[in-house]
């Protein structure tokens, strides 16, 4: 088992606006660093990354979108009074153009979709990093047939090819699969315990058959982010049938999980998937503050060793999970069974 981390997300902080107010994100650099350190306290070593791959990025994004990424602070920060973090303002309307603006504040509604989510000094430098985390993770499993874990922060199951949001800007486990398909791996899966629906990564592939996502989640009848993940959204064109969501109601405890996770692996086996990517969020844990799940710790361990037990190569990036005082025991006793 191999662990991948960097401390260049420390310098990413946004602010999210919730119930008509804006506060610092409830995703903030105590998430990563507490991991860091459980996973440390729990024998694991913790290796850097190598750097980003511009070119993998754009096979995974659009340029446009990756440049204004790259730029967007520098932009805000030539504005007269810029305010303390780049955020969407506008949305598209149903039905409307899908021309880009030339100006800021039209493209941050442009390349955004929820107002939890904003730009700060050290998002890209953050976001480029928790990409390279992922990547250097899926050479490691490429390489050796080990499993890997990328303690990815940002996350980035929600941002899709041209928008963050869903405190996601580059989709790490989606750069992780393009990586496996550049190195010779014909189909991969992408399975997302998150409690959200990853709907960046669903939209990033739900016209291809090399990539299968299938997805664990509160239903988005009641959840973020409300307008993907529902049952029938089964892909289309050359996807038709290669997206999987299995959308659960709230209080689902490990007994009901777990059944959704047998119909999740059992799709994925009958694939025949070359590698398997865990998108890992804890959120899914009982006392998260974003979730309503009943997920315990030790429940962790068991939904480990069953996806193991699968017996493809695995390359596992951290999602959400907000409980600050138990993420780290989380995500190490989800790692503790897959120890090669
Ligand atoms: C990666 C991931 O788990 N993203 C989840 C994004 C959910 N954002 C919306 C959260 C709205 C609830 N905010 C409550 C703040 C309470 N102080
Ligand atoms: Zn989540």
């Amino acid at each position: 088992m191999r662990v991948i981390s960097s401390g260049v997300h420390q310098a990413h902080h946004g602010l999210e606006l919730f119930d008509a107010k804006v506060n610092p994100s409830i995703e903030g650099p105590d998430r990563a660093d507490l991991i860091g350190e459980a996973l440390e306290t729990a024998g694991h070593r913790l290796i850097e990354p190598g750097p980003v791959d511009p070119e993998l990025l754009r096979r995974v994004h659009d340029s446009v979108y990756v440049d204004f990424l790259a730029s967007a602070w520098d932009r805000w920060q030539e504005r007269e009074t810029p305010g303390p973090a780049a955020m969407g303002f506008t949305w598209a309307p149903r039905g409307a153009s899908n021309r880009r603006p030339d100006d800021l504040i039209g493209q941050l509604g442009y390349h955004s979709f929820a107002a939890d989510c904003s730009i700060v000094a050290g998002t890209w430098a953050a976001a480029t990093s928790a990409a390279a985390i992922a990547t250097t993770a899926a050479d490691h499993t490429i390489a050796t047939g080990e499993t890997s874990y990328g303690l990815c922060r940002p996350p980035g199951h929600h941002a899709t090819a041209d928008q963050f949001g869903g405190y996601c800007y580059l989709n790490n486990a989606a750069i992780a699969a393009q990586r496996f398909l550049d190195h010779g791996a014909t189909r991969v899966a992408i399975l997302d315990v998150d409690y959200h629906h990853g709907n960046g990564t669903q939209s990033i592939f739900y016209d291809r058959s090399d990539v299968m996502f299938v997805s664990l989640h509160a239903d988005p009848t009641f959840e973020f982010p409300w307008f993907a993940g529902h049952a029938d959204e089964t892909g289309t064109a050359a996807g038709a049938g290669w997206n999987l969501n299995l959308p659960l109601p709230r209080a689902t405890d490990y007994a009901r999980w777990s059944e959704a996770l047998e119909t999740a692996l059992g799709r994925i086996v009958d694939a025949g998937v070359d590698a398997l990517i865990v998108s890992l969020g804890v959120d899914i844990y009982a006392d998260d503050p974003l979730g309503t799940f009943g997920i315990e710790t030790a429940d962790f361990g068991t939904m480990a060793t069953r996806i193991g037990s699968i017996g493809v190569p695995l390359t596992i990036v951290q999602e959400g999970g907000y409980a600050v005082a138990a993420i780290g025991d989380n995500v190490a006793a989800f790692l503790a069974p897959l120890t090669s």
